[in-house]
């Protein structure tokens, strides 16, 4: 049986082991533009099978959050570069997570003010946090706007670029879409954010319908063997919801099984919180064994509260991979922590976001 310290495959992606940095916001990238300090955090943790990049912004309607980066600019593409050749450098293998925040967002983010954007005009009831005098504030996001159905190819064909330029201009081994966490996509997908009656509302198969786009377009682009995608069928985040996850996330998984991707990322529960819901049940096997039945060869893997004895269950359970999140925040050598069985730093909420070394390259290695 495989151990979580084992090669996998991953698509085109040969991994060194199954344990993945999880994307993880850190807000850290003023002006939207990736620095040296980023380099320096991500090659840190180099050591992971693979590092899941912090949310990147596809566009500047994409962007939902103060000093989050982006990857539609020359700086920014330039920025990553630097990101992508201090962690080849340290032998690690990085993919970019595409992101577009829909209507998680403020106004004050979007050009000349603009109203963010949704599938329907139906206000989030979460925040966003907007940076202000260096000081992270939590402000509720703004009235969003329908998106026009002639504005979808738009945003499909930005997706795309924007995977183009992560391989092409700033050397990324792959990219990740973000599907996840009521962000546009997830948006579409799940009906208490989507009350559309066109070709991209109303039935399973129309919502799945821009995600399906976005995920042909990418990986038509790039190769569906260096492209992931990150769902999360139950989880509460940015007040999403639909009453009937179970057959929608199956269409979902039996449309993606077709395109060979990398790996399907899952969120198991509520994102950074608990796993079980039970207000919210989800069989996470069942939906892996649709994806599987449809022929998906993609790597499996699972995210969520995991420590290493759930990590090893999973693996044993056919998991290919697991994310881990807090804890490579705290832990740059998680993988020789875990290896080793050694004590792992706890994670210090206050610099999670916003800030500089401190809370972000200061924590200390075993070796240290
Ligand atoms: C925490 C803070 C801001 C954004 C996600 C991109 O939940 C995020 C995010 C997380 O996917």
């Amino acid at each position: 049986m495989p151990s979580l310290f084992d090669p996998v495959q991953a698509g085109d992606l040969q991994l060194a082991n199954r344990i993945v940095m999880a994307p993880l916001t850190r807000n850290r990238a003023p002006d939207a533009i990736p620095t040296a300090l980023m380099a320096e955090y991500y090659s840190q943790r180099a050591s992971a099978g693979l590092l899941i990049t912090e949310a990147t912004a596809i566009s500047q309607q994409g962007q939902g959050y103060s000093d989050v980066p982006g990857l539609y600019g020359t700086e920014q593409l330039d920025g990553w570069k630097q990101v992508t050749e201090a962690v080849h450098e340290a032998d690690g293998k990085i993919v970019v997570q595409l992101w577009h925040v829909g209507r998680v967002s403020h106004h004050d983010l979007q050009e000349h003010g603009a109203a963010p954007v949704a599938p329907s005009a139906i206000t989030a009831k979460t925040k966003t946090v907007l940076i202000k005098d260096g000081v992270p504030t939590f402000v509720d996001t703004s009235e969003p706007r329908a998106l026009d159905a002639e504005e979808l190819p738009g945003i499909v064909h930005t997706y795309q670029a924007a995977a183009r330029n992560a391989m092409v201009s700033a050397g990324f081994d792959g990219v990740e879409i973000h599907a996840a966490n009521g962000y546009l996509l997830d948006q579409f997908l799940k009906s208490s954010s989507n009350q559309r009656t066109d070709d991209y509302g109303g039935s399973i198969k129309n919502r799945a319908r821009l995600l399906l786009e976005v995920v042909r377009a990418v990986s038509g682009a790039i190769g569906g063997g260096r492209t992931g995608i990150r769902l999360s069928p139950v989880t509460p985040a940015n007040d999403v919801h639909d009453p009937h996850p179970q057959p929608l996330f199956d269409y979902v998984l039996r449309q993606l099984a077709t395109l060979d991707l990398a790996y399907i990322h899952i969120i198991e529960g509520a994102t950074g919180g608990a796993r079980d819901m039970p207000d919210r049940p989800f069989d996470y096997a069942a939906l892996q064994a649709s994806y599987r039945a449809a022929g998906g060869k993609g790597a499996w893997m699972v995210n969520n509260g995991y420590d290493e004895a759930l990590a090893e269950s999973a693996i044993g359970s056919g998991a290919d991979l697991v994310a881990f999140g807090k804890a490579f925040i705290a832990n740059p050598d998680l993988v020789q922590r875990l290896r080793r069985n050694a004590p792992l730093n706890a994670p210090d909420k206050a610099t999670f976001y916003g800030g500089g070394a401190e809370g972000y390259t200061d924590y200390p290695t075993l070796s240290n």
